[in-house]
Parts: C-alpha cells; structure tokens; sequence
C-alpha cells in the first residue's frame, strides 16, 4: 500500500455515549466498556505503525468519538465537512484546531449541504461518496469541487435503504481491491476495481481499515478474517461491540492522517 498513515487522532467516548444516536432502538453502549474498547483500538492503530493522538472526550456530542465524521483527511489537506445530523454538527469545531496542528492546509465544506465522513471512501485517484440520510446532493457537489482541486475524481454512490454510511457497507482493502457487502457490490458502483464480497452473514464486518501493513477487522467474524487471510492480507482483529451498539466501527473511531 503506497499510502503511508504516520499519525492517527480519536476522540475519547465520554459518559455521554449512553445518548449516542442510533438507528434502532437498543442497548445503550457501557460508558467503561468503550474507553476500554476504544483504547484497545487505538492501541492496534498504534501497532500498525504511526503516532497517536487521543483527544479530550466531549461530553455535549455522544457520538463525537466517531470522529470519521467531521473531517476528511486527503494527503496534507484536511477538509472539514459537515455532518448531517444536527446534534453533530459542533464537532466540527471541536476537531479544527487539532487539524491545523497537522495539516498544511485545512478546508472548509461550506454550507447548505452536509457531508459525513463515513460516506467517502478514497482510493488513490478518487472518492466514493455515499448519498445517505447524512451526506446529500449538494454536499456531494461541494466535495467534489474540493477534490477536485487536489487531483481526485468522485464518484456519487446512491446506498441501499437502511444502510448509515457507504462505509458501513466497503472498506479498501488496497488500491485495487474493495470489501463490500452483496448488496452494495449489486449496484456495480465499484467498477474497475476487485471486490471482495462479505460472507454470509457478516455483513457488518465490510466497515474494516487498511493502516499500512495491517487489515484491522471488527472481532466476531471469524469466516472475513479466513478468508482476508487466505488472500494474503495480515489481519488484526478489534473488538468495538460497544461503537456497535451506536452503529460505529472501525473506521469512524479515527482520521489517518499520511502527513508526518
Ligand atoms: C451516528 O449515528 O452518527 C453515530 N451513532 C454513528 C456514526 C458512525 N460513523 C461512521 O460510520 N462513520
């Protein structure tokens, strides 16, 4: 993978999780059980290679360890976008000055459209970005003018109903290769690249990350860790059932940043 990730920034989960929005109604996540999920995933980020950053927990945004969702890291460029869900929008602010820390460059996503992080999926020489409940047509075009601008195409991917982010269904995998559930690999959206299809019944092991060496894969889907295996990749399983219970996973808990 030519993509080097040097460095990773999370939000710790406050006790404020237990309101975390949710798409049905369940088991609130255990406060204690996230921090210590959420530590053993940045732990294996770590050992993936680059420097961590865990910032301070928010407790006025439940959901802002999915912290994926308030910006989108492109080489030294941070774009700060704007997440569709109301309760989530002051994120944003909350994660800028961390950005311009690191980032050469940071750019905003304007207004009126919103864009979550967790529908675009970038490869090498584009972006994929989900039309969800979250990201919409007009911030589909301001992203894409962004990318644009720093050389990427974009392609809109429509999601099947019931799905939060395109990322809850694929993960890269490396540059040519994509992991994705039947029924988002059924739209063709990811032509000209190798699919991976999710075994039956674990479907919701698709939301995996690639960090340089490493293939991180939710724990509890034991046939996509043999099979990911089987095709060469060196996986690592994390546990993240307590993100789940918020409709979290791997990637949303992080921004990867290649910037040194
Ligand atoms: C939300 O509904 O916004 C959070 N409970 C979960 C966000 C997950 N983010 C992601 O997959 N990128």
């Amino acid at each position: 993978m030519s993509r080097a990730y040097r460095r990773y920034l999370c939000r710790a989960p406050g006790d404020s999780v237990v309101r975390g929005l949710r798409g049905a109604d369940g088991e609130d996540p255990d406060p204690e059980r996230f921090r210590a999920q959420h530590a053993a995933y940045a732990a294996a980020l770590a050992v993936a290679g680059g420097a961590m950053e865990v910032l301070p927990a928010l407790e006025d945004y439940p959901d802002s360890a999915f912290i994926e969702d308030a910006a989108l890291c492109v080489g030294d460029t941070a774009i700060a976008l704007r997440p569709g869900a109301p309760s989530r929008a002051g994120e944003v602010a909350e994660v800028v000055p961390a950005l311009k820390r690191h980032f050469r460059r940071v750019v905003t996503l304007d207004g009126p459209g919103t864009v979550d992080g967790g529908d675009v999926l970038v490869t090498e020489t584009e972006a994929f970005v989900g039309l969800s409940s979250r990201t919409d047509h007009k911030g589909f075009e301001m992203l894409a003018d962004i990318l644009a601008n720093l050389g990427l195409g974009t392609r809109k991917v429509p999601l099947p109903s019931g799905v939060l982010h395109l990322k809850s269904d694929c993960g890269l995998l490396d540059e040519t290769t994509i992991f994705a559930t039947p029924r988002l690999a059924a739209s063709r959206c990811f032509s000209d690249y190798d699919v991976i299809e999710t075994p039956e019944g674990e479907e919701a092991a698709a939301n995996l990350i690639r960090v340089n060496d490493v293939v991180l894969v939710a724990k509890g889907f034991p046939q996509t860790a043999a099979l990911l295996a089987s095709r060469g990749y060196r996986v690592e399983t994390v546990d993240v059932g307590e993100a789940a219970k918020l409709d979290g996973g791997l990637s949303c808990m992080s921004l990867r940043l290649q910037t040194p």
